[in-house]
């Protein structure tokens, strides 16, 4: 305890280091008439307090420690990593248990992190521009170079846009996988399929990737871990081919779905087709993000009681950004206002931006691995063994092929 008091000293009073130095080292050789003397000019300060403290309850071998241990910390840069901290020092019981936090931590930072979202709905809904919006929200205004207007054109085919971001040291992969928006057809029938495809392909690369026998030290993952579901903003209930379509995704994947242009309706509108969607969705049995049987404990549970009472997020889309009271912020532009795409009183926008990269990224993560690519896992390459038995595989995902890869779906 001593001892870390006089180090904590040591580094303030820098200047007086040395010279305290060269002084315990003659003391430490002399009388005691010495070392009183020597006490008695320190003694109007803390330090001297401390040393003669020292000196009066400990014999010659403290002292010579006492003074390696001050030329030490003089030398020792301060950010240099301690191989035992102070704590290890003074108690003999602690193991350090603790530090792999810290060396979990600094892993992390080092790999950073990777996430795939999905965007998919019918057309027109703002898919592309919702993707633009977080890419130019909070999330990395900074690796968005482009302010250029320009008109988003109609998706026709899937495409993954990526960007790295990094905040205070933390670098992410943030990639949004744009789809063609479905229901321009007059039969919208199994319009689903290529989405299940895709989801379903990104599972057989990693899976492929993890059964190799020279296989990558870290996996590239493509694999989808959230799908943002666009609802149209019709204020009555959710439509059949809505519900088909989610029931289909949510056995698959994450699915949080949102209420597109929320800005077309009034408070009382949204709050009731909120409410709406969400009996429809029970009485349908599709289970969305953050699923209930997956909430790990009560606290878990409490949170994400809250975010199940708000979904679906009522969004509003723009990448234009508008000067509002002398700020420059995202918006769409209207007669009668700004509507402003990040500000909570105005849409749900932020909130959405929260669950996928503040709050539940890693819980999004996890489930995707554990939950939904297992699954596809397990049928894949049980329909593996079936083939090699001689039977046919079972037809998967509803997405007929001739090498049926999948997990219903
Ligand atoms: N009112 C309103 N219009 C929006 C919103 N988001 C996008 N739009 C507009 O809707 C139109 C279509 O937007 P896109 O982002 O291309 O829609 P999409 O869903 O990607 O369309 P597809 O690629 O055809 O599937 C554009 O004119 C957008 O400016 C929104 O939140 N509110
Ligand atoms: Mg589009």
């Amino acid at each position: 305890m001593d001892l870390r008091l006089v180090c904590g000293v040591s580094v303030l009073f820098h200047e007086q280091d040395i010279s305290l130095s060269c002084q315990l080292g003659r003391v430490s050789a002399s009388d005691r008439s010495d070392r009183e003397a020597w006490c008695h000019r320190w003694s109007g300060s803390v330090l001297g307090i401390l040393i003669c403290n020292r000196f009066e309850n400990a014999g010659p071998e403290v002292i010579t420690s006492f003074y390696g241990t001050m030329s030490d910390s003089a030398k020792t840069p301060q950010h240099a990593p301690a191989a035992r901290g102070d704590k290890a020092s003074t108690d003999f019981s602690y193991v350090g248990i603790d530090a792999i936090l810290e060396q979990m931590r600094r892993k992390a930072m080092k790999q950073g992190f990777e996430l795939n979202i999905m965007v998919v709905g019918q057309s027109g809904l703002g898919k592309s521009t919702l993707m633009n919006t977080l890419f130019k929200s909070k999330v990395s205004r900074k690796s968005v170079l482009t302010t250029e207007e320009e008109r988003i054109p109609k998706t026709i085919e899937i495409k993954s846009i990526s960007h790295d971001i990094e905040e205070k040291g933390v670098r992410m992969k943030l990639t949004v996988i744009d789809t063609p928006g479905f229901g321009d057809q007059i039969n919208n029938e199994n319009c689903w399929q290529p989405i299940m495809k895709f989801i379903n392909d990104q599972y057989e690369q990693y899976l492929q990737e993890e059964i190799n026998i020279n296989r990558k030290k870290r996996i590239p993952d493509s694999r989808v871990h959230c799908c943002i579901y666009f609802i149209p903003p019709t204020g009555h209930c959710l439509r059949p081919i809505d519900v088909e379509f989610m029931r289909h995704l949510s056995k698959v994947v994450n699915i949080v779905p949102v209420i597109a242009k929320a800005d077309t309706l009034t408070l009382e509108e949204r709050d009731y087709f909120k409410q709406k969607i969400r009996e429809d969705l029970l009485a349908n049995g599709i289970d969305i993000y953050p699923q209930k049987e997956f909430d790990e404990d009560a606290e878990d549970r409490m949170i994400n009681e809250k975010i199940r009472e708000m979904i679906p997020f009522a969004v509003v889309g723009s990448d234009q950004e508008y000067q509002v009271n002398g700020k420059r912020l995202l918006g769409r532009k209207t007669k009668w206002g700004t509507i402003e795409v990040e500000n909570i009183e105005h849409c749900e926008f932020a909130f959405l931006r929260d669950l996928l990269i503040r709050t539940h990224m890693q819980n999004i993560k996890d489930i995707t691995s554990s939950i939904h690519y297992e699954m596809y896992r397990v049928r894949r390459l049980n329909d593996s063994n079936t083939q090699a038995n001689g039977q046919p595989p079972a037809q998967a995902n509803g997405v007929p092929g001739p090498e049926v890869l999948s997990h219903e779906m």
